[in-house]
């Protein structure tokens, strides 16, 4: 077996800092000494999919990542894989366990999981290595996928039943998020309560009001799937936009990971109502984990325009209501543009800041799509980042 001690001495040893996941009882010794490591940064995430953007986030910023999780829970990461990791080029070393092993008994809804993981991988195009129990090469095994990583290409260590040894009883609590003192999410009102979408203001409003903001000169900024990220394209292509072409619902988690990986850069995400609806999860991540850094901006049109304007369930929920109740630092809701001016002019706090605009149901918009590729995109954010700009 392996010493899940030696092991995160590898991960480190080869640069990852940061660790994003959802525990598998096959990861338990390694995933508890990944948390008490105080070396390791680890983001306990709402589901393997966000975990791999937030990874996604952390590698663009720069930062060696790696990601636990159950096979099952390669299911929920297809999309970002697919659509995000692989287009962009965006390494990341991911651990998934073998639950369903075909060499094994394992409980019947792991059985089909099991079988299809290895195929499911190569499928997407992502390498895999394998570890077991009397593994000997297991450091060479470490070290070559982590070389993959560092080049740009996701590869992942398949982990079967019993690999790792057990790990001290860690104290698996630390760094746990904690709900911020004071009154949850304080809702500052910027104008009258929201229109009614006819009378909102459009999305190239909302969208200018970010991009010529002066006072954003070391901003990264994110545009949501779909129209959002064509109509920042559209309004102005700068080498600190990200346009998410796909993983619909990733901006917030992408924009977590690259917030943290990037301190001293503030990280503006332009969401949609039925992206953020999509991984409804991430606010609850955010909220936890997100820093002063991070400005959420949910551009609320109740219906998903880019895909002809079908009602979203935006009209059922409040966003300023689930920031409140997933932690934001500050949450601000208006009528009209000022209202994001408002959120970036406000000292950043201890977390983020969420802004909700309701914003006017426009289909049928002709909206460019970037010529420039997801990779050369990446590329170029990634060039921005390490900019002293
Ligand atoms: C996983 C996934 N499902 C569906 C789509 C298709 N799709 C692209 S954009 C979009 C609508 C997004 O809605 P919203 O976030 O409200 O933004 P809006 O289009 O209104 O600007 C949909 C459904 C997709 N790209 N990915």
């Amino acid at each position: 077996m392996i010493d899940p001690a030696d092991f995160v001495r590898g991960l480190t040893a080869g640069g990852v800092r940061r660790v994003a996941g959802v525990p598998c009882s096959y990861l338990t010794p390694l995933i508890d000494t990944v948390i008490a490591d105080p070396g390791v940064d680890y983001l306990s995430a709402p589901n393997e999919g966000d975990a791999v953007a937030a990874a996604a986030g952390s590698a663009i910023g720069g930062e060696p990542t790696a990601v636990l999780m159950q096979n099952s829970g390669l299911g929920n990461a297809v999309n970002p894989l697919a659509s995000l990791v692989h287009p962009a080029g965006v390494g990341m070393l991911l651990i998934v366990t073998l639950r369903g092993d075909p060499a094994g008994n394992d409980e019947p809804q792991h059985c089909l999981m099991g079988r299809a993981t290895l195929p499911l991988l190569e499928t997407l195009d992502i390498p895999a290595r394998t570890l077991h129990a009397g593994d000997t090469d297991w450091a060479r095994t470490l070290s070559s996928a982590l070389a993959d990583a560092a080049e740009g290409r996701t590869t992942a260590i398949v982990v079967r039943k019993g690999t790792f040894g057990p790990a001290p009883r860690h104290e698996t609590t630390r760094g746990t998020p904690v709900r911020r003192p004071g009154p949850p999410g304080r809702c500052h009102r910027v104008g009258a309560r929201p229109a009614a979408p006819s009378g909102a203001p459009s999305r190239q409003a909302a969208l200018r009001a970010i991009v010529d903001d002066p006072t954003l000169p070391r901003a990264i900024i994110i545009g949501t799937t779909g129209h959002t990220g064509r109509e920042l394209y559209a309004i102005a292509d700068r080498p600190n936009h990200l346009y998410l072409v796909g993983a619909m619902g990733c901006a917030s988690a992408v924009g977590l990971g690259l917030a943290r990986a990037c301190p001293n850069r503030r990280v503006i995400i332009v969401d949609g109502d039925g992206a953020a609806l999509m991984r409804l999860g991430n606010l609850a991540f955010l909220g936890a984990y997100g820093g002063g850094n991070v400005v959420h901006i949910v551009l609320d049109n109740g219906v998903h325009a880019s895909t002809g304007g079908q009602a979203t369930l935006a009209g059922a929920v409040s966003f300023p209501g689930l920031a409140a109740a997933c932690g934001y630092d500050a949450i601000l809701e208006g009528t009209d543009p000022r209202v994001i001016r408002a959120a970036l002019d406000r000292a950043p706090g201890a977390g983020p800041t969420f802004v909700h605009l309701p914003i006017a149901a426009t289909t049928g918009v002709d909206l460019p799509r970037p010529t420039l590729t997801p990779d050369a995109i990446v590329t170029r954010l990634r060039a921005y980042v390490r900019s002293a700009a």
